[in-house]
């Protein structure tokens, strides 16, 4: 592969405006890929994908109303609620994960945010994983800046917390917190030094428009996020968007190469959603320059794509890391 030099390759801007997204959102599909392909070749090794394993260390009961969780009390869904999950039994899913040819793990808990009375264990369980040598993240609600600096101390590689749509569709989604405490509990995490993983779910009824706004949200951060999961709503039964339609595949595609586009330097994780596409829908986010995936047989509380179709899947396409 040839590299450009630094000053050839798109600049990391972050001073995108909405017409702008929008044009490269409607514009033809192939100039879309083509451009999203080229710029992913400038930063990254187009035939490698990382690979990060999901682990839910907490699960429902949660106060929040997210339209879209499986984990939120006001629903009636058919997942069993667990207590916050041992140190032990956390690190040794985490081995496994390794074992699996998984890099980063990725736990999740359904808080709003974290209660004092479980964050020492939050941390043994940090420090836990990152022995292992793997990279470690989590996703645990909304953060104040003293505990994202106890998560960094600790070892703590990412946080995840995602927008989910943009600011204006926020409130149809959700009404326990609101768009400015993504964004306080964000900036806590940057102030950190954590790495941030930040995305968004398509597929919840959202315009074009709200697409467009939730990438400009992402990429005119101070910062990039580090990691940019784009996931495919999993309509959840029992849920309020339990049973809305699915998005036309290209959408995601092309979510995915204008995300590519906006954020070059980032990775772009194509992360729920897989389990119901087909490997040619898979193999053209790739294309567009997704270069990440959840991998392993559960997300949090749904299915993911098999281990053993992704094997093949990544063989069939010559990505050499499982
Ligand atoms: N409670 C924390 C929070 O809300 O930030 C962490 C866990 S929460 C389940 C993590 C993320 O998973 C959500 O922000 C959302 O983007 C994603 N997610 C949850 N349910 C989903 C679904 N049914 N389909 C797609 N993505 C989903
Ligand atoms: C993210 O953006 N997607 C992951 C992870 N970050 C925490 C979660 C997807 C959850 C899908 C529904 C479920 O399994 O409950
Ligand atoms: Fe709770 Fe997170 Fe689910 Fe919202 S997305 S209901 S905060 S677990």
């Amino acid at each position: 592969m040839t590299h450009k030099n630094l000053s050839e390759q798109a600049t990391v801007r972050h001073d995108w405006d909405i017409e702008e997204i929008l044009d490269l959102l409607n514009s033809s599909f192939n100039d879309l890929i083509f451009k999203a392909q080229s710029i992913h070749r400038d930063y990254f090794n187009p035939n490698e994908v990382q690979l990060s394993t999901l682990l839910n260390i907490k699960t429902g009961t949660c106060s929040e109303d997210c339209a879209y969780c499986s984990q939120s009390a006001r629903y009636n869904t058919e997942i069993k609620s667990q207590a916050l999950m041992d140190v032990e039994s956390v690190v040794a899913a985490a081995e496994q994960a390794k074992a699996n040819g998984a890099t980063r793990f990725c736990m999740g808990a359904a808080w709003r945010s974290p209660k004092q009375r479980d964050f020492a264990k939050v941390l043994e369980i940090v420090k836990g994983v990152k022995a292992l040598g793997l990279e470690t993240c989590m996703t645990l609600g909304m953060l104040n800046a003293e505990q994202a600096d106890l998560l960094k101390e600790a070892g703590l590689d990412y946080y995840n917390h995602n927008l989910d749509t943009s600011a204006a569709h926020y409130s149809q989604i959700v009404s326990t917190h609101s768009y400015k405490d993504r964004l306080d509990t964000l900036a806590n995490v940057r102030a950190a030094d954590l790495k941030v993983c930040c995305g968004g779910i398509l597929g919840m009824g959202e315009t074009l428009g709200d697409r467009a706004a939730l990438l400009q949200t992402l990429a005119n951060l101070p910062a990039h996020p580090e990691s940019v999961p784009i996931n495919q709503l999993v309509p959840v039964p029992g849920t309020p968007l339990g049973d809305v339609q699915e998005i036309d595949p290209f959408d995601m595609v092309r979510c995915i190469a204008v995300a590519r586009i906006l954020m070059p330097a980032s990775d772009i994780r194509l992360s729920a959603g897989r389990a119901s596409m087909s490997d040619e829908l898979q193999a053209l986010c790739f294309l567009a320059g997704a270069n990440s995936i959840f991998y392993g047989e559960k997300l949090l509380t749904t299915g993911n794509a098999a281990v053993e179709n992704d094997r093949q899947l990544f063989n069939r396409l010559g990505f050499n890391n499982i």
